[in-house]
């Protein structure tokens, strides 16, 4: 460009200084490079994941061009990953929602009418006033996720409901925390405190890094391996991280546990176990000694379909190298319903190998707290949450299925309202049909979302919340080791007439008598009286985005700063009294899993690194990287089908459940008796103009599932799709 094009096209353009917001990122950052506009960056926290990256906005005259990773932030260390980069693809997205929307049509029909604020607040208002009066303030329910959390679990608490269900513990890292729980009496956190970068040996069990891209983590996972960390992949399928493996075990799906059960007895028997360690903090050694006795690496190589040697091979690498060794404990853990005794395996070989709290295994978090900024006490829910009978170690976060059960059978009491903030059910809840049941039976559904995601489209009433690039939202601690305080402030001011989730929640919060619970009148108000509480700056923390309150406690267990573990007995509990007590299987007990039949796959997913479950799949920018998902099947397996790389197929599931077409990628990288899709495609509603349709939604052919009896989370891994060509019906 010249500077007199410049000036032209602005001018046509309506030659005013707003007006070149308007203007493609190419102009803007052109005149920026001849100093006709100065940017200026905005320090914010990313939203496109939970990992909470720290980010610098850079806006060129109202426009936000670019995100960066804020360097003063631990998660981000001046790097997003490609998601996090894309952030801006969401903000301009021409498919956002714009306006409070009411349903016309039937549920389902995708038929709305504009409203105003006013109008979708008091209709909603009023028929929670209806639902509290009728049947109670418990027969509400809130699904959510993600920082919508912070507005509307107050609400949900304030008009008198414990119900709440998070699918980022029963469909996502439920078992795996409560393992942990169970065996050292704390969890992982998130981000997970694994010390990656001073281990010696890497374990991943289907936790496939790379493609699932927690930035820190990666980056982390990347000096690990040129450091010369020994990487061993337990995966079905060649993921990118296998192909940096010292040792991929091609493990047969569903037998994770048979493995690690080997693992234990060998490392027993050859006593390559951190004896000081464990009798220091360990207790049921002999328990658990006397449980695996008969699991032999022969006994598991003939259940995982992996050889003796390897077993043992690998066993031997785990004990030589302890204890920098860190068996990364996964993330999205809901395979098989017995996920949560799997996540316990992990954490017994933990402590074998004596590196829970040490070096190059996992460090321990700091003890730092911040106190809590005290509000009007909420009500005391007159009946008792929906899961907590069924599930003795289901937590606060809920157990999504149970509420949707409640709703269908009206069990143990009637459900009758839903709000649905950060979260699209219909992809992250297995058995859509159940999901479309219940939805129907509701007296009120509402939606608050930034876009008209299939759950939206079911909606009663549709709220468009802003995006996180628009406004505030509580402030993000992060519990590493040290403290971090990260702030998010908007870079420009809401698109279109949406509105930021806290003022949502308050303008409801008002309409129904509850307004004291909300007693600030913004909330940068609140966010303010916190820092104040904290000793934090908050002039600057809006200059820099991220403060860090140091914490020089070593963050390994040493003879100085011994171990506290907060279980029954203050010891790592490698056989569970808890459990016992409960009826459960004290030491992790392996049961054999159905597999498929003849002609069927195991159908298996996981993630693209360009995309978040399905919030990414309409995003301008992300799209265009990975616009839809394809499904890997084996060569030899797509030869006897006679499918070649690229064709269209259709998976058809146990049950007849056909998908969307999608894109067979034929390799040699996925054994025989599975296929495997990248989660969150294949979107049904229209006002996704690219994802609608783009690819096979795996959550469809999810129709079944097994549920964990300890805490209530979803085993998704266990159904069975046929692969059909395209316009072949078997
Ligand atoms: P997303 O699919 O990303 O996550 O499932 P969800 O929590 O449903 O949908 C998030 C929704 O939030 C989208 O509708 C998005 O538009 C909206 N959203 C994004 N930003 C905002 C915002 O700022 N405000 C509001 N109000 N809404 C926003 C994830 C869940 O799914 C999880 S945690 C896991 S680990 C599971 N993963 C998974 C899987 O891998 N496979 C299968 N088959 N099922 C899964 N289910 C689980
Ligand atoms: Fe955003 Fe990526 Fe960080 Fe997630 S990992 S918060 S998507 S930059």
């Amino acid at each position: 460009f010249s500077r007199r094009t410049f000036l032209k096209a602005s001018g046509a353009a309506g030659c005013s200084l707003a007006a070149y917001a308007a203007l493609p990122e190419k102009f803007l950052l052109w005149a920026e490079e001849q100093g006709m506009l100065k940017a200026s960056y905005v320090p914010t926290f990313c939203e496109i994941c939970f990992w909470k990256c720290g980010a610098m906005a850079k806006v060129l005259n109202g426009r936000v061009v670019k995100l960066e990773g804020n360097p003063a932030h631990p998660g981000a260390r001046g790097k997003l990953c490609a998601r996090g980069n894309g952030g801006a693809g969401l903000l301009y997205d021409p498919n956002r929602l714009k306006t409070p929307l009411i349903r016309t049509g039937a549920r389902g029909e995708q038929k709305y009418r504009k409203a105003t604020w006013d109008e979708a607040l008091d209709l909603i208002a009023s028929k929670l006033k209806r639902i509290k009066a009728e049947s109670g303030p418990e027969s509400v329910a809130l699904f959510t996720h993600g920082t919508p959390t912070d507005h509307f679990l107050p609400l949900l608490f304030a008009y008198g409901s414990p119900n709440v269900g998070m699918p980022s513990f029963a469909q996502c890292r439920g078992p795996r925390d409560v393992g942990l729980e169970l065996t050292f009496g704390e969890g992982i956190g998130s981000p997970e405190r694994v010390d990656l970068t001073r281990s010696k040996v890497l374990v991943l069990f289907g936790s496939h890094l790379g493609e699932n891209m927690h930035n820190s983590q990666v980056q982390d996972f990347a000096d690990a391996l040129a450091a010369g960390s020994k990487l061993i992949v337990v995966d079905p399928r060649f993921s990118i991280a296998a192909g940096k493996a010292h040792s991929w075990l091609p493990i047969r799906p569903a037998t994770d546990l048979a493995l690690m059960l080997a693992w234990i007895h060998v490392i027993i028997k050859e006593q390559l176990y951190d004896k000081a360690y464990l009798d220091s903090y360990a207790t049921g050694f002999a328990e658990l000694a006397e449980a695996v006795s008969d699991c032999t690496p022969e006994w598991a190589a003939k259940e995982t379909d992996l050889s003796a040697e390897s077993i043992v091979e690998t066993a031997r690498l785990l004990g030589h190298n302890a204890p920098n060794v860190c068996i990364h404990p996964g993330r999205h853990a809901t395979w098989y319903g017995d996920d949560v005794q799997r996540s316990r395996a992990i954490g017994i070989l933990a402590a074998l190998l004596g590196s829970w709290g040490r070096e190059g295994g996992y460090f321990l978090a700091t003890r730092s707290s911040l106190p809590k900024l005290e509000g009007k006490p909420f009500p005391e829910p007159v009946k008792a949450p929906l899961n907590l009978g069924n599930f003795p170690f289901a937590g606060a976060e809920g157990v999504t299925q149970e509420i949707r059960r409640a709703t269908l059978t009206g069990e143990p009491y009637p459900i009758k309202g839903w709000i649905v903030t950060g979260t699209n059910l219909m992809k992250a809840m297995p058995n859509q049909k159940e999901t479309v049941e219940a939805i129907n039976k509701l007296d009120l559904l509402v939606v608050v979302d930034v876009m008209p995601t299939d759950t939206a489209m079911m909606a009663d009433v549709i709220l468009p919340e802003c995006t996180y690039l628009e406004r505030h939202d509580a402030l993000a601690v992060g519990k590493g080791r040290s403290l971090s305080i990260s702030l998010r402030q908007p870079a420009l001011q809401p698109l279109y007439d949406s509105k930021p989730g806290w003022w949502i929640a308050k303008q409801i919060a008002n309409r129904l008598d509850l307004g004291d619970y909300f007693p600030w009148q913004t909330l940068e108000e609140k966010i303010q009286a916190q820092c104040a509480l904290w000793g934090v700056n908050y002039q600057e923390l809006k200059k820099v985005g991220t403060i860090t309150i140091p914490d020089s406690a070593n963050p390994y267990i040493t003879a100085d700063a011994p171990a506290e573990f907060k279980t029954g007995s203050g010891k790592i509990e490698l056989y569970s009294k808890e459990l016992k007590e409960k009826g459960f299987d004290p030491v992790p007990r392996y049961t054999r899993h159905p597999g498929p039949r003849p002609g069927e796959f195991r159908l298996v997913y996981g993630r693209s690194p360009v995309h978040t479950f399905s919030r990414t799949a309409n995003n301008p920018e992300l799209h265009e990287l990975y616009p839809e998902n394809e499904v890997w099947i084996n060569s030899g397996k797509a030869k006897e089908l006679g499918v070649k790389n690229g064709e269209y197929v259709v998976l058809v599931n146990q049950d007849g459940v056909r998908s969307n077409r999608i894109k067979a990628k034929v390799t040699q990288r996925i054994r025989t008796d599975c296929v495997y899709v990248v989660h969150g495609f294949g979107a049904a509603s229209k006002g996704l103009s690219r994802a609608f349709a783009k690819g096979a939604d795996d959550q469809g052919m999810i129709t079944r599932y097994a549920v964990d009896p300890i805490c209530g989370s979803t085993g998704m891994h266990v159904n069975f799709v046929r692969v059909e060509k395209e316009g072949v019906h078997a």
